[in-house]
């Protein structure tokens, strides 16, 4: 067996190899994929919206940048998981609290896979989830503010993979685990990680009104890596699925000690059982420490709060709540159709999918047909559950979409293609290459009971020839298919930003209407606000002074600003009195060891400066906001940290 395994290893590094390299001049397939009539498909003529927002997430960029399709324009990045100077997130004062963690400050992430929140399984266009990889973490983006509005910490997990997945009221985002790790952390050796390790699946409840995150149990399940993961729907609300790979337990060399058993596991959770069973007083409270972050669109700042204690259950305790599925060759990959009939589970080391039947699921646990158990946790018959085998010619599927008509789409990444096939019959309907090596696919809607199957989007790993080489480093390629026909077609290829794992879109007539435009002045609850000019004043605390600056076009008050010394600690509370639409101003200091600010309307933003040198320093405007922008500065006299020269400030003497 194990000879095999690197034997496959072998094959599969060199398949990859092959489809990485085997278009290096790409002439023919960078114009023979297209047909010169699909461009009309996906002009979106000058002035013109898209139909859909496309939220893809960033990678190891940490963040998530938003798309218009079909044209592929890029219209923001929203910081998430990671500082970004392009407007001071994770710089300013009131931003840095929603970057803090267990661990401190952390100032990136890797963010995989991003869902929008459901009502009756359809999208509802209220929430953007997200999760941060690599220090457990899931974010909440508000859809009105294309804003980061909460992020809470995964306590007991280490790589949050199998995440940020919805249940189909928004009931949970679920986080489960990558690695399994010891719980609690503690020091142990490594080579006991078999049996002494363990995988913690975390729901974390949305509260209904305002989306507010808070875990509500981590089922402490056995010691192996849970991938993916997909809420049930329809007649399977109430379950969710994870994938696990590693059920070997191996701690070292998993690309061969983890494929040595023939089937891994899908592992079906009926979480309302376990909710019942923790709403009558099951499971135990341990320590923890985690951080709850919240953005407050009154204060304009986040603030950071460490929870102590986490609910935590056994599986083994609530008999009937978790069953173990086996899947071929390492399965990737889980998705659960619109229906809910069917749960897909995407074999990495296969060619086949395995479909496995939810009814069929029921009828065996009813009947208490096993296949053993592994640590006390039941393991169902393959048989008895298997629905059908896609046998789809393909090498490596990894991803699955439904577009609401009875098809499927799935993703390979070595043979590079997207396969649809039939939902029910397992037929194979039609295949396209992607360009290359492609992760996630994704249809608007495709993770709901009522996807939106005009468009599909490839989001691939390998760029290579597909645009302009800009050296070494290239933006990954995404490929959209236009799926209305019985053929896919590819019409068109655009560069993304980061590594987007996942991407989850939506109409654009479902978020458009009530995207905010400005933050009213008059709600600003600030404390440091300058809500009138006639309060812009600065004051002194010791070594820390404050400056309570406004700023309109295209002036700052006050801009003269004298008797700040050597040593200080000065802090500019900066309110944009604009109440335009798209009047940001920004905010730069010569020599600031910060990033800039970028101010929009109504809000108030801080940012430190230290001034280590005498002298008279400028600030100004960043941002082109009128015809005399350039205009808009300003100067701080600073003083030896001696000298005696009184504070004073002003504009226009
Ligand atoms: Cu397949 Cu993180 Cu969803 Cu990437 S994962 S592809
Ligand atoms: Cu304000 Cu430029």
């Amino acid at each position: 067996m194990k000879k095999y395994s690197l034997h496959l290893a072998a094959i599969l590094g060199s398949v990859l190899f092959l489809s990485g390299c085997g278009d290096q001049n790409g002439k023919e397939s960078s114009n023979g994929a297209l047909a010169s009539n699909n461009a009309e498909k996906v002009y979106v003529a000058p002035g013109e919206h898209d139909e859909f927002y496309a939220f893809m997430s960033g990678g190891y960029s940490g963040n998530v940048a938003v798309y218009g399709l079909p044209s592929g324009r890029m219209f923001k990045e929203i910081p998430v998981f990671s500082q970004f100077p392009t407007n001071g997130y994770g710089y300013s004062e009131e931003t840095k609290p929603m970057l803090e963690t267990s661990f401190g400050f952390i100032p990136a992430d890797d963010s995989h896979h991003p869902d929008i929140s459901q009502t009756n399984g359809e999208l509802d266009g209220r929430w953007l989830f997200i999760n941060g990889n690599n220090t457990p973490r899931i974010a909440r983006i508000d859809l009105k503010t294309f804003e980061t509005a909460e992020i809470i910490e995964v306590p007991n997990s280490a790589g949050n993979h199998s995440s940020s997945y919805i249940t189909e009221n928004s009931e949970y985002v679920v986080a489960g685990t990558r690695f399994s790790v010891p719980i609690p952390q503690r020091d142990m050796p490594i080579k006991d990680y078999k049996g002494n390790f363990k995988g913690a699946l975390s729901f974390i409840s949305v509260e209904p009104e305002t989306g507010n995150m808070d875990i509500k149990f981590q089922l402490i399940m056995p010691g192996f890596n849970y991938d993916l993961s997909h809420p049930g729907r329809g007649k399977s609300h109430g379950w969710f699925f994870f994938t696990t790979y590693n059920t070997e337990e191996a701690n070292s060399l998993l690309e061969v000690n983890a494929s040595q058993n023939d089937k891994d596991f899908i592992a079906a959770v009926n979480w309302k059982k376990i909710e019942e069973y923790v709403e009558n007083g099951g499971g135990t409270m341990v320590p923890a420490n985690y951080t709850h972050n919240v953005y407050s669109d009154e204060t304009h700042s986040a603030t950071s709060t460490m929870k102590k204690e986490v609910l935590t259950v056994d599986p083994t305790k609530v008999p009937g709540a978790i069953f173990f599925m086996p899947t071929p060759k390492s399965p990737h990959g889980v998705d659960v159709n619109p229906t809910g009939d069917y749960i897909i589970g995407n074999g990495k080391l296969s060619a086949d999918l395995t479909v496995f039947s939810f009814d069929k699921m029921i009828a065996a646990i009813d009947g208490k047909k096993y296949d053993g158990e592994a640590y006390g946790l039941p393991i169902l018959k393959f048989e008895d559950v298997l629905a059908g085998q896609v046998k789809s010619g393909g090498l490596g599927p990894l991803h699955t979409e439904f577009d609401g008509k009875g098809n499927a789409y799935t993703t390979f990444f070595i043979s590079s293609e997207v396969v649809k096939w039939k939902v029910g019959t397992w037929e194979v309907i039609d295949r396209k290459p992607t360009y290359y090596s492609v992760g996630h696919c994704m249809i608007p809607g495709g993770n709901s009971r009522k996807p939106f199957g005009k468009y599909l989007v490839s989001m691939n790993k390998i760029t290579k020839d597909r645009y302009l080489p800009t050296g070494p480093e290239l933006e990954h390629s995404a490929q959209l298919y236009d799926i209305s026909g019985d053929k896919m077609e590819l019409i068109y290829d655009f560069p993304t930003h980061g590594e987007p794992h996942y991407a989850a879109a939506i109409p654009a007539s479902i978020l458009a209407p009530k995207s905010q435009k400005i933050y009213k002045l008059a709600e600003n609850e600030h404390p440091f606000a300058t809500k009138n000019v006639s309060d812009a004043r600065v004051v002194r605390d010791g070594n820390v002074v404050h400056v309570y600056m406004a700023m309109i076009r295209s002036h700052f008050t006050p801009d003269n600003i004298e008797g700040i010394k050597v040593g200080d600690k000065v802090y500019f509370h900066i309110t944009n009195h604009e109440q335009d639409f798209d009047v940001p101003h920004g905010f730069m200091m010569i020599g600031q060891k910060n990033s800039g600010l970028l101010i929009m309307p109504g809000q108030t933003k801080t940012s430190v400066w230290e001034p280590k040198q005498e002298g008279v320093w400028p600030f100004y405007c960043t941002d082109f906001c009128s015809a005399l922008h350039q205009e808009m500065q300003g100067y701080v006299r600073v003083s030896p940290a001696k000298s005696n020269i009184d504070l004073s400030w002003s504009l226009g003497e």
